[in-house]
């Protein structure tokens, strides 16, 4: 049976690399020709692509060339969607991906047998020098996401940062997010 983690994590690679991604570990798909992911987002423990209009806060983020994410900490509560401005203010590109560890590590091994690679996927952006990339996340699980900057040699060099997603959808009612259920909201005694 195969396992998609096994060729990284399910981000849309292109051509040749891809192809010979496909050709060495997975097999052709429809599946992976359209563009979906078996055990794809909405089942992903680090949330699922969001919908800019129902952004809570922006949060700026800044990739630099000393190798760091600033802030590489940032903190969320459970059903909160972050737009991030991914800002690169440095002279060579730099990207945040977000993932479990796993995901990532995974990710990582197949950029660095692939340099160059171009890679696109709702959970990352590439951002060429002095440019600005966003991303718009729902962090839908309580717990860690991680990211990091794949380019090859990044991730050694201490470009990982964490988001602390906070449990408690009560707190995130309390918070104006709309809840998935009124629990009883409707009659006051
Ligand atoms: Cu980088």
């Amino acid at each position: 049976m195969t396992h998609f983690s096994l060729s990284g994590c399910p981000h849309t690679a292109t051509k040749l690399a891809l192809a010979m991604l496909i050709i060495t570990t997975i097999p052709m798909s429809t599946a992976w020709a359209a563009g979906e992911h078996r055990g794809s987002h909405a089942e992903s423990p680090i949330g699922q692509p969001g919908v800019a209009a129902q952004a809570s806060r922006t949060v700026d983020v800044d990739m630099t060339d000393a190798m760091r994410f600033q802030p590489a900490r940032l903190d969320v509560r459970q059903g909160e969607t972050l737009r991030l401005r991914v800002r690169n203010a440095g002279q060579i590109k730099h990207e945040l991906v977000l993932g479990t560890q796993a995901e990532l590590k995974a990710h990582y091994e197949q950029m660095k047998r692939f340099p160059g690679m171009e890679h696109e996927d709702p959970s990352m952006v590439s951002v060429a020098p002095g440019q600005i990339g966003e991303i718009v996340w729902k962090f839908t699980e309580a717990g860690t996401v991680d990211f990091a900057c794949l380019q090859p040699g990044h991730v050694e060099a201490g470009m990982v940062g964490q988001v602390a997603v906070a449990g408690g959808a009560g707190d995130a009612r309390k918070n104006s997010t709309p809840p998935a259920r009124p629990a009883g909201a409707a009659h006051r005694h």
